[in-house]
């Protein structure tokens, strides 16, 4: 090797430009998310507070990105990408701020700060959630840059999610079933349904916009499915393992995980196999998959 030559792997080049498209991907999408979120009615004053403090708290934006890629791979420019990445994310804080409630989770401490409740009062809260619900089918619905029969087919996807075979049912089994002494099946549903759920559907819906396969749209399925696993897994790793003000949120280390179930170690091996059936499952994409492979990795190091 040269001497003060500078020599940048294959790897390496990869990584610089799935991070130089994610920063870039994040800029636009944080832009439209602003503007979709726009409101000049004085008497909301305090609700559009209330959801803005949520929606602009330092969340991680790792659904929208995961639909950003997708669609990419399949060609599809961004202008016909961002409302269903806008309307992921507003379910997700929605999610969170209902989530954080007295009534179910009862959690004080979100992203590292008060959780929505907390400063703004439950009733506000709870209004803050259904609004940020309601303006995601809203958004998708009167996006000029999609056709209707797209528009039916990602509305249906993200009503699926948030039903009760979606989130709420996750929600649901999680409150009424959860306990130190719960089973594998229990907890595979709750997180099934609480977390890998949304991910699935952000990747399907970025797809079905990009008119994917049925073969193509399994794969990203199975990937999406294997990483919200992981991603849960490592969420409870990090409850078990961490304080408040590293997780940035209140934890549940008395509630029935994986750690209870398997044991840090067991635990820590699981992400890594769960991480990489993700990756083994979008292998059909050779060539094109570098960024969901990125996107992997970088879940699998993350610390909050
Ligand atoms: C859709 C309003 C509505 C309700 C559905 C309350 C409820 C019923 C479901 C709760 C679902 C929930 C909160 C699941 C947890 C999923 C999870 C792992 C969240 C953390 O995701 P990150 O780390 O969060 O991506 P950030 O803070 O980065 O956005």
């Amino acid at each position: 090797m040269q001497r003060g030559v500078a020599v940048i792997t294959r790897e390496e080049g990869h990584m610089k430009e799935a991070l130089l498209y994610f920063n870039e991907t994040k800029d636009y999408f944080e832009t439209r998310l602003a503007q979709y979120m726009a409101c000049d009615e004085p008497l909301l004053t305090t609700l559009e507070e209330s959801i803005k403090y949520s929606l602009y708290s330092g969340g991680k934006r790792i659904r929208p990105l995961f639909a950003f890629i997708v669609g990419d791979m399949f060609g599809v420019p961004r202008e016909r990408l961002v409302s269903l990445a806008c309307a992921l994310e507003m379910i997700h804080t929605a999610s969170l701020i209902m989530d954080d409630l007295p009534h179910m989770d009862n959690a004080k401490v979100r992203r590292g700060r008060p959780a929505n409740h907390v400063v703004y009062g439950q009733d506000v809260a709870a209004l803050a959630s259904i609004g940020l619900l309601t303006r995601a089918y809203e958004i998708v619905l009167e996006d000029p840059d999609l056709p209707d029969h797209k528009k039916t087919l990602v509305v249906g996807k993200l009503a699926n999610v948030v039903g009760i075979n979606g989130l709420v049912g996750g929600q649901f089994v999680d409150l009424k079933f959860a306990s130190e002494t719960m089973q594998y099946p229990t907890l595979e549903y709750i997180h099934n349904h609480k977390t890998a759920a949304l991910f699935v559907a952000s990747g399907t819906a970025a797809a079905i916009i990009g008119d994917a396969s049925g073969e193509q749209i399994k794969a990203l399925e199975e990937y999406a499915s294997n990483l919200g696993f992981a991603f849960q897994i490592l969420d409870d790793l990090l409850d078990a393992t961490g304080t408040v003000e590293e997780v940035g949120k209140s934890l549940q280390k008395d509630k029935g995980n994986f750690v209870l179930l398997y044991g840090l170690d067991k635990c820590r091996l699981l992400v890594e196999d769960y991480t990489n059936r993700a990756i083994d499952a979008i292998k059909i994409f050779q060539g094109r998959n570098d960024r969901l492979i990125i996107l992997g990795q970088m879940l699998l190091k993350r610390k909050s």
